[in-house]
């Protein structure tokens, strides 16, 4: 039978486990971390002391990505981009507000369109939307549902199994992880091909590794970043950050540490049990005699400074907060130890899957599928620019202004949209850090008159509302009550 033939069969026949059981339907699972930096696993050679094997095999047997980008790099809305394959401004999630969820009915989730066409589908972790509303129950999409409110603890949480709650101890990463062992080898129906999302708690401050990991790092040093411009360097920078840095910086002179400030060695011992639930996740699939049938996808919900601008935390348009981690094992389709440059988006993950898995992108999906760049990406016509978005925390607005930025291969322009503020452009090619600010600087005007007119084309292709008026309005009450120098409480 031919393939096409077979999976119009398929999709006729969703109810027949006879037929949905064909081998050539591809696993997935797709392990999440939160707030992972890009360069914060082994690989990057950035902590020498650094040992995540088992993210390093995920590499080695499949693709890593160097230029891949959230739309949003905050938590909520970048978890609804994953699911939708849509911009935070059209699923509708554009805050971690608990209040706030995605518009699942207009752009239901990738995995509603496996379900339909055979697959069993589980989510197990952190989803963190619309907590109290109570609709952390089972979100559309899933058959087997494990989660918690907001952000989760790491050691005691009420977890939500399929909608009825209980108590349960043990390190968050570790019991996240053996749930999904359990569901793989034993609640799912075995006659089908299966979907698991494995979103992590972990590796969100304040960090807390796990027992067995607490304090091995306690003797080794942290690296500089290169670009660690301090406090007392904002040459050419918005007024903004100035704000953002009476909170979020991580150093008083320079050229030293802060020595308060030991987070980045506290996350990457919270990292550990991470990597062990990679290890423990491709055993089992070992075990399965599934490996090499399943997509094995491993991410980040967003990037995290480790000190780089003097910063700790996400959520602004610097490389750092923007860029995330991506590992695509699947040998079928995907060249092992291959590193894949072109610029790619949380937005495409939801088309790339069905795509892999053979099945029909939904029209209105925003993402790109990535399968063409596994064969020859030199041979693909990509996208040369993307937008990337965030909007003004109504909870936390100290920590950065409604932003919109155009990403070229070449540039960064920033939109600040403030009054009386200025924008951002960076050279990438030149200044990687961006430490130099370029929007007032003449030699670049030809660059930026042509940047601000892609931006504007970028805009209309992902349907942005630009009605600035509007964003002043949402931003600008918050900072006028909230800011005035005011040190904002710790969350
Ligand atoms: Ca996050």
């Amino acid at each position: 039978m031919k393939k096409a033939s077979v999976r119009n069969l398929v999709l006729l026949s969703v109810t027949s486990s006879t037929l949905v059981a064909q081998p050539s339907k591809p696993n997935v699972v797709f392990i999440l971390v939160d707030d992972l930096a890009y360069d914060a696993i082994e690989s990057s050679g950035r902590y020498p002391f650094l040992k995540t094997p088992n993210i390093s095999r995920l590499q080695k047997e499949g693709a890593s990505f160097s230029n891949f980008f959230v739309t949003m790099a905050l938590s909520s809305p970048s978890r609804a981009s994953f699911l939708t394959g849509m911009y935070p401004h059209k699923h509708g999630v554009t805050q971690n507000n608990e209040k706030v969820d995605a518009n699942w009915e207009k752009y239901p989730p990738y995995t509603t369109v496996l379900q339909a066409n055979g697959y069993e589908s589980a989510f197990i972790g952190k989803m963190h939307q619309a907590s109290l509303w109570g609709k952390d129950q089972v979100r559309p999409g899933f058959d087997y549902w494990l989660g918690f409110r907001g952000q989760g603890h790491y050691f005691k949480n009420v977890f939500n199994e399929n909608g009825v709650e209980f108590n349960k101890e043990g390190y968050i990463t570790d019991v996240l992880t053996e749930f999904s062992r359990t569901w793989l080898l034993e609640k799912r129906n075995k006659d089908k091909p299966f979907h698991l999302c494995l979103w992590h708690k972990s590796v969100h401050g304040p960090f807390q590794p796990a027992p067995r990991h607490l304090g091995v790092f306690a003797n080794d040093s942290l690296p500089l970043p290169p670009n660690k411009n301090g406090v007392t360097t904002y040459e050419g920078k918005p007024e903004w950050q100035k704000y953002k840095k009476s909170y979020y910086k991580i150093w008083d002179k320079e050229p030293e540490w802060n020595p308060k400030f030991q987070e980045p060695l506290d996350i990457l011992e919270t990292l550990l049990a991470v990597d062990e639930s990679v290890g423990k996740i491709y055993a089992t699939l070992q075990e399965m005699k599934q490996l090499d049938n399943t997509i094995f996808i491993f991410s980040s919900d967003n990037g995290y400074f480790m000190g780089e601008h003097g910063y700790w935390d996400k959520r602004i348009s610097y490389e750092e907060s923007m860029r995330i981690p991506m590992i695509i094992r699947y040998p079928a389709k995907v060249k092992a130890d291959s590193q894949l440059k072109k610029m790619c988006l949380n937005v495409d993950i939801a088309p790339t899957i069905l795509q892999l898995a053979g099945l029909k992108v939904p029209s209105y999906i925003q993402g790109k599928s990535m399968v063409p760049l596994f064969k020859n990406e030199e041979r693909v016509n990509w996208r040369k620019q993307f937008i990337f978005q965030y909007f003004v925390d109504d909870e936390y607005p100290y920590a950065g202004p409604t932003q919109v930025a155009l990403r070229t291969d070449r540039y960064k322009l920033v939109d600040n949209n403030l009054e009386n503020d200025i924008d951002e452009l960076y050279d990438l090619q030149n200044d990687p850090g961006e430490m130099n600010n370029l929007i007032a600087n003449p030699t670049y005007g030809k660059v930026l008159a042509d940047l601000r007119r892609r931006m504007e084309d970028e805009k209309k292709n992902i349907d942005y509302n630009d009605d600035r008026d509007f964003w002043l309005r949402q931003q600008v009450p918050l900072w006028d009550a909230k800011y005035k120098g005011k040190k904002q409480k710790q969350h």
